[in-house]
């Protein structure tokens, strides 16, 4: 671990419980870069997860942390900057806990535009209890729960935060560090509700079932597969087929939630 970052981690806690070759580890190394190149008070700044190996991130991480219940992390992330809306709060949350049991929680906090900025880990499946499938597998891709392949259409979760509110989108990839470090930073900028989509690989449960591979060429299929808006608008219709953007989707202002309510109560307070 590069020094610089040591400061954010609970080494105690290592080592981690991911899979060899997991992404997770990846994505938390940029939140830390992030973190330090934005100087964040350490003591004031909290990160909630929900349930599932993405969420065992917060475990690892030396803040005021929150593991909660699976689905559950916007709703308590709501609850700690409602009462402390001068904490900063990240998200930490997996496709499944984000989008599958967790998905109402996501679209009204994107609707309510409250400051959190919360990073999805996309890896395509529940990893925690085995594989099943979730909202974010492919359609006709394995899982525990789809062995001749997913009937289901996933959702793109970067579009429906969009169309819900949120009021700073982006992806990046566990390939894309540089670009996932710069999209966390926008983020936490970002006076709303921020959504960091980070696709990445789970080796052991959708690599294997998927058969792509090593953990290592799962890291090369997103580098293929995750391509700048600049080239996306080069190719056609076809080669567009299978990719997917990656950087900044959507960035725009609107009234932040606990900043209109305080407005609120000073107005009744007579202040
Ligand atoms: C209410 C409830 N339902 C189901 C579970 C079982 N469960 C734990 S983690 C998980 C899925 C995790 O998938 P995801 O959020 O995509 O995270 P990953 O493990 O892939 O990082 C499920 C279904 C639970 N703990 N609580």
């Amino acid at each position: 671990m590069l020094p610089e970052i040591e400061q954010y981690f609970r080494l105690e806690k290592l080592p981690h419980m991911w899979c060899p070759g997991c992404g997770n580890g990846i994505i938390l190394h940029c939140l830390a870069k992030a973190v330090g190149k934005l100087s964040i008070n350490q003591e004031r700044t909290v990160m909630v997860s929900g349930i599932g190996c993405a969420a065992r991130a917060s475990s690892y991480l030396d803040f005021d942390t929150l593991h909660t219940t699976h689905g559950r992390a916007l709703a308590f992330a709501t609850g700690v900057k409602f009462a402390k809306p001068e904490l900063n709060v990240f998200v930490l949350t997996g496709d499944g806990d984000c989008t599958a049991i967790g998905g109402n929680h996501f679209i009204h906090a994107a609707r309510r535009n409250i400051n959190l900025t919360t990073i999805v880990f996309n890896n395509n499946i529940y990893g925690m209890t085995g594989g099943q499938y979730s909202p974010m597998t492919p359609n006709a891709c394995r899982a525990t729960t789809s062995p001749y392949g997913n009937l289901e259409r996933p959702f793109n979760m970067a579009e429906l935060a969009i169309g819900a509110g949120a009021t700073f989108v982006g992806r990046a990839t566990s390939f894309h560090t540089k670009i996932l470090t710069d999209l966390i930073i926008e983020g936490y900028k970002n006076s709303g509700f921020s959504l960091i989509e980070v696709v990445t690989h789970c080796p052991t449960s959708f690599g294997r079932q998927n058969k792509m591979g090593s953990p290592a060429d799962m890291l090369k299929w997103q580098r293929d597969h995750g391509i700048t808006v600049m080239k996306y608008n080069k190719l056609t219709d076809e080669e567009r087929a299978d990719k997917f953007i990656v950087g900044i989707l959507h960035s725009s202002k609107a009234p932040e939630y606990t900043a209109e309510y305080q407005k609120l109560v000073e107005k009744f307070q007579g202040r």
